[in-house]
């Protein structure tokens, strides 16, 4: 199935979406692999129009590529197909937003991006720093992937908000690392990334469980739905080039609940970049 509200082909679309459901690494709850066709049943739940940005998805021509099937499972082998699919998309100069999946699919999404955009700077809302070199043995997988990015994009080009859940020397390593809020931080550094390309990360955890404890690895003391809204305003005045939505984990609770939340998002995300 495709979103209601996909209404273009992939040669007149402004936006892809792509789904990666790849969740090989996940060590708490795995199941994200399961998200990207949810949150489109979740979808039927939404209207088109946003009252936070008021605007409509119909104004936007939105082409649904359906799902990313990977050949290979290793992470190696992973990371080398997702960043040529990436790459070969970004050639003809659309934007993307890709539904994981686990966050570990933002490393090579971010390489691709790299290598396309001269000026490239990531954010990344999450509860997790993910900034340890390895995790139980594994140097790519959810709990580094924001290691990995920095030494693609470097210190000055990562930024992190919203984090919770972190080892004491994370501070140390990303100077643009925010502890528990989004948006005041965020207003805060705005303007140092107004000349820049901004790939988004959106870490579902960084809302709080209480809103969606339906995520690989839950993190209380998280945002509101609002804040998280509210800072996509903010947001409104960069160029965002590039967006993913990780780590929704669905299969807990009654998922299609959760479903159309992470729809609603999405359409703001859409709505944001357009
Ligand atoms: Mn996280």
């Amino acid at each position: 199935m495709s979103f209601y509200f996909a209404n273009a082909n992939l040669k007149e679309a402004n936006i892809l979406i792509l789904g990666i459901g790849y969740d090989k690494t996940s060590s708490f709850i795995s199941g994200s692999r399961f998200a990207p066709n949810l949150i489109r049943e979740g979808a039927e739940n939404i209207e088109t129009y946003s009252p936070y940005q008021r605007r409509d998805l119909t104004e936007i021509k939105i082409c649904d590529l359906g799902n990313f099937i990977f050949q290979k499972e290793k992470p190696e082998d992973f990371i080398k197909e997702v960043r040529q699919v990436i790459k070969d998309y970004l050639k003809d100069k659309k934007k993307i937003v890709i539904l994981g999946g686990e966050h570990t699919i933002t490393y090579p999404i971010v390489m691709a991006f790299q290598e396309y955009y001269k000026n490239l700077a990531v954010i990344i809302f999450d509860a997790h720093s993910d900034l340890r070199d390895d995790f139980m043995g594994e140097k790519i997988c959810h709990a580094t992937v924001a290691k990995r990015i920095l030494e693609v994009v470097g210190k000055e080009n990562l930024y992190q908000f919203g984090i919770r859940s972190l080892t004491k020397d994370c501070l140390k390593k990303n100077p643009n690392l925010f502890l528990f809020e989004v948006f005041k931080p965020l207003k805060k550094v705005i303007s140092s990334l107004k000349n820049k390309k901004i790939y988004l990360s959106l870490d579902l955890d960084v809302l709080d469980m209480s809103l969606l404890p339906v995520v690989q690895t839950p993190v209380p003391g998280g945002i509101s739905f609002l804040e998280l809204v509210t800072s996509f305003k903010l947001l409104k005045n960069l160029e965002i080039v590039g967006v993913d939505i990780v780590e929704f984990s669905p299969l807990l609770n009654n998922p299609l609940t959760y479903a159309s939340l992470c729809a609603e998002i999405l359409r703001e995300v859409l709505l944001l970049i357009k």
